[in-house]
């Protein structure tokens, strides 16, 4: 008899089809067979990500697709993945369930300081930028970061990896090792998540992609039975 698989839902709150398929594809290849990946995104509210504005509707998709897969009849994820750099609605996320819930920014910043001591973040659009700096000062990342390098490449550019796009983000790769003396780059988007081997190849150190970080750490604490605390902060709000 097979032991009941693995289930780690990872969420895109932006609605691009293609861009959740991807990350998917990432979330299945990093876990292997035996763990069921399955990735959701909305099916209304913004195409992108890449405003405080978006990011609150964001928030709000995360919450819900919690809320419906732990409604969902059948058994519910054993863990959640926020795949989305600006881990919209990560603390709402860790109070509406017990089970694991990672952002792929904290994901990533995680694992960039265990493979190296300095890295740059290279992402998409300069207004970002302050999102991402609020969020490395807010995981303590502060001395690790070198560098936060926007691309002016958008999101929805990453849908497809145009080749304009992969060489822009590829520059700013180079420069952030050159310039920043950055030792890993840690991509920041989610539709980046394909480019991760090319950069790597392209960069000769180590780029991590949070949506793979994330998988990785996710299946790690669901392996080693870890739960977030129910203690205060993250204890369920009132109904
Ligand atoms: C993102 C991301 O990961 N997904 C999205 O829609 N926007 N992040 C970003 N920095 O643009």
């Amino acid at each position: 008899m097979s032991a009941d698989p693995i289930r780690i839902q990872l969420i895109n709150p932006n609605t691009s089809v293609p861009m959740t398929e991807k990350i998917r594809a990432t979330g299945q290849l990093v876990a292997g067979p035996g763990v069921s990946i399955t990735a959701v995104c909305p099916s209304k509210g913004p195409s992108s990500i890449e405003s405080h504005t978006e990011e609150i509707l964001a928030a709000q998709a995360v919450v819900e697709a919690i809320g419906e897969a732990e409604r969902a009849s059948g058994p519910s994820p054993d863990a959640h993945v926020i795949a989305c750099f600006g881990d919209p609605g990560l603390d709402a996320a860790r109070e509406t369930t017990g089970a694991p819930v990672l952002g792929i920014a904290e994901a990533a910043m995680h694992a960039a300081t265990l493979v190296g001591r300095h890295f740059s973040v290279v992402t998409t659009l300069d207004r970002t930028l302050g999102r991402a700096e609020d969020l490395v000062l807010r995981y303590g990342f502060e001395r690790a970061c070198v560098g936060l390098r926007a691309t002016e490449v958008p999101v929805l550019a990453l849908e497809e990896a145009e080749a304009d796009a992969v060489a822009v983000i590829t520059d700013s790769a180079l420069a952030a090792v050159r310039e920043d003396r950055a030792d890993v780059i840690v991509l920041g988007c989610a539709g980046m998540t394909d480019l991760c081997q090319t950069l790597a190849e392209a960069t000769g150190v180590p780029v991590i992609d949070g949506v793979a970080a994330s998988v990785g750490m996710a299946l790690g604490l669901v392996r080693m039975g870890t739960r977030t605390s129910r203690l205060r902060e993250y204890a369920p709000p009132k109904a």
